[in-house]
């Protein structure tokens, strides 16, 4: 579908912290293969991000390193921007939000409704840290959240359940700031009545109908985006404060709003058009021919983002594109869902995550096989998980000994034969012709999942071709007959290098660095998706170079010292963390620890952590499931004299009923002790 108008855009990311790889594989690499595709394909595109610079999730990480919000973003602008240079994603323009060309954009947009009485000017009652002498919203605060009873939900939004919240719904609201319960201040601020918008939304969601015409297919709209939009939407929109009492972010450019800046969802988005409208200045392009209206006819916006913002990018800012006037509305918000880390969310406060610019700089030269892994089991309509067990696993079993090994026959072949010259092919027969009919219908195949926003199935039907190269070579064993039927090898290795230079252009939107290391093999420059499926794409008696072995086997040392990195870090993390909450005597008191002796000890069945232990408690004897079993043979611990928790409720475990919990220290290399007393005490004795 070459010839369409694109406007992508990346997730601002919070310039309060790295980039991990979750960040990476729900939004920035899905969003960078699109880009890159529509590039050869034809598309007029431009690729928007910059970092994100306003707000609380600024000033409290600010507040944490104990340096200024402008050092903070200063920092982690330069962090997150070099990382994405060095993972090679293509942005046309990584902006920044704390740029005056945004403030005064964002300006520009808040007078525009303000001056067209889109919003409405309220005074009430908000939370006030009497401490801090602030307001509370956003990260400021926090409580249980009223939809979903998650404790730690924010003053505008739940992020267990998405829910789009206000500060006075947080039940047993506590400031973030000082771990006080607020107080209740007057404030005035200028709301978004958004229920007045119920019924176009509706329409614009569910039929991708706007105006009156159709705008778009909402049947390329994610389920999970169309899903959660609509129960928002019936579930009741209400008026949202677009604006706070805070220092940090961009003034409201109104004479009596001292102390007052623009809420930052309200900023953050329009940050899409202030970097569109720099880069535009910078390459001598009309900004206006990528956002509003009647320059940027035919034209697809599309908002790459995580499940979390969905609301902000499908619900908030098409109201606010709406009421001002000028802009085109998205045309999809392809939202994923979360990847977690090996068995655990990504947490950055315990360090549970692999950082990209870590990772970049353990592994130079590994970029490409890390895209390949998240595009793999990219969380496109469930959460998914990383683990460093399957990234190697994908890059032996499918990057290297399916596509790296049908490249590196086929031109190992060709120089063996031929001296490296791509010989000509002649007298083609059934299965020849068979292939090449296979060969041409790549491209579509793999265009169409793209254009529905399927990467992973996209990426899979690239290493199809490759298998279908590895199994004419096998069916065609030129080897076997290169000396009977010289011809023949001639048409095999001409149509396996045809095979070979088709990979090498599909997979520039998903392993870029790669498939141009696959080109200059080759001796040949693609750079045009339309001339993809042909078995004339490199021609007779092209020269070809030496090939060089694409993707290296991962070793288990590679995993082995990730996954003990991971959880060393973990354990330091638990070690240094803070205080947890604090408990009350009679709380502590409701656990009933006593001393037991393990009578009994097995292996749980497939579970490589899990023993089964039988404790005599004093009490009774009975089953208890400990993940000990990496640490201690069954041998070693029975007869041990241990700490028990024994009113923990119990808990089928591998189908196994676990009445209780064994109590072990653990310190930061993973080792494991258990919490025996100094004295001979027999089973039953109290721990208090
Ligand atoms: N800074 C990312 C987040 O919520 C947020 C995106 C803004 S996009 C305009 O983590
Ligand atoms: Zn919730």
């Amino acid at each position: 579908m070459a010839g369409g108008k694109f406007t992508i855009t990346a997730a601002l990311p919070y310039a309060n912290g790295p980039l991990h790889l979750g960040h990476i594989a729900g939004v920035y690499l899905p969003a960078d293969i699109f880009a890159r595709f529509l590039r050869l394909n034809g598309d007029d595109v431009v690729f928007i991000c910059g970092s994100d610079e306003h707000g609380a999730a600024i000033t409290l990480r600010a507040k944490k390193e104990g340096i200024t919000p402008q050092e903070i973003v200063d920092k982690y602008y330069s962090i997150i921007s070099k990382s994405f240079e060095l993972f090679n994603i293509s942005f046309d323009i990584f902006h920044r939000t704390s740029d005056e060309l945004h403030h005064k954009t964002a300006q520009e947009f808040f007078l525009k409704l303000y001056n067209s009485n889109k919003f409405i000017e309220e005074t009430t009652e908000q939370y006030f840290d009497t401490e801090y002498n602030q307001f509370l919203a956003d990260r400021y605060i926090t409580g249980t959240c009223p939809k979903c009873n998650y404790e730690s939900a924010y003053g505008d939004q739940c992020e267990k359940c998405g829910s789009d919240l206000s500060p006075l719904d947080l039940i047993n609201p506590i400031s973030t700031l000082s771990a006080n319960s607020p107080v209740l201040r007057s404030t005035s601020h200028w709301y978004l009545p958004m229920d007045r918008h119920e019924s176009w939304l509706k329409e614009y969601i569910q039929q991708g109908i706007l105006n009156g015409v159709q705008h778009h297919n909402p049947k390329l709209w994610r389920n999970q985006v169309t899903g959660q939009c609509m129960s928002w939407i019936n579930g009741g929109l209400k008026p949202r404060a677009m604006t706070r009492d805070l220092d940090w972010g961009v003034k409201v450019p109104l004479s009596n709003a001292d102390g007052k800046v623009l809420y930052v969802w309200l900023d953050a988005p329009i940050g899409y058009i202030s970097a569109t409208k720099a880069w535009a200045e910078a390459n001598n392009k009309d900004w206006k021919d990528y956002w509003v209206k009647d320059h940027a006819e035919n034209r697809k916006l599309v908002h790459f983002i995580g499940k979390d913002n969905i609301v902000f990018h499908a619900i908030i800012f098409p109201i606010l594109l709406k009421d001002h006037g000028d802009y085109i509305l998205p045309d999809n918000v392809p939202a994923s869902e979360f990847l977690n880390l090996e068995g655990d969310k990504f947490s950055t406060s315990r360090n549970w995550a692999v950082w990209l610019h870590e990772y970049l700089e353990t592994y130079p030269d590994k970029e490409d096989e890390l895209k390949y892994v998240l595009t793999s089991i990219a969380p496109e309509s469930k959460d998914s998980e990383f683990t460093w067990k399957e990234f190697q696993a994908r890059i032996n079993n499918e990057l290297a000994d399916v596509l790296g090994n049908f490249v590196n026959r086929t031109l190992v072949l060709t120089h063996k034969y031929y001296q490296g010259e791509v010989p000509h092919k002649s007298n083609l027969i059934e299965e020849d012709l068979q292939l090449m009919s296979e060969i041409s219908k790549f491209p579509n195949k793999i265009s169409e999942f793209l254009y529905a926003y399927k990467f992973r199935e996209a990426q899979a039907e690239v290493m199809n071709l490759a298998r279908i190269g590895n199994k004419y070579l096998a069916d065609q064993e030129p080897w076997k007959i290169v000396k009977t039927d010289p011809q023949r090898v001639q048409t095999v290795i001409n149509l396996s290098i045809q095979i070979t230079a088709n990979l090498s252009l599909l997979l520039l939107p998903f392993l870029p660095k790669s498939a141009k290391k696959l080109q200059q093999m080759l001796n040949i420059e693609l750079n045009d998706w339309t001339v993809g499926g042909s078995s004339e794409i490199i021609a007779d008696g092209t020269q070809i170079n030496q090939p060089e072995i694409l993707f290296a086997k991962i070793e288990d040392s590679l995993v082995e010292f990730e996954v003990n990195k991971l959880k060393s870090t973990d354990i330091q993390a638990m070690m240094y963390e803070a205080q947890k909450e604090t408990v009350s005597f009679d709380e502590f008191s409701k656990m009933d620890i006593r001393l037991g002796t393990i009578i009994s000890a097995q292996k749980v069945e497939k579970a490589d952590k899990l023993l089964q232990l039988t404790v005599d408690t004093g009490l009774d004897q009975r089953t208890i499931v400990s993940g000990i079993a990496e640490n201690y043979s069954p041998e070693e611990v029975i007869g041990k004299t241990v700490a028990v928790l024994l009113n923990l409720a119990p808990r089928k475990i591998r189908g196994i009923e676990s009445q209780g919990m064994i109590l072990m220290a653990e310190n930061e290399s993973g080792e494991l002790s258990f919490m025996s007393p100094e004295k001979a005490f027999s089973a039953g004795g109290g721990i208090r």
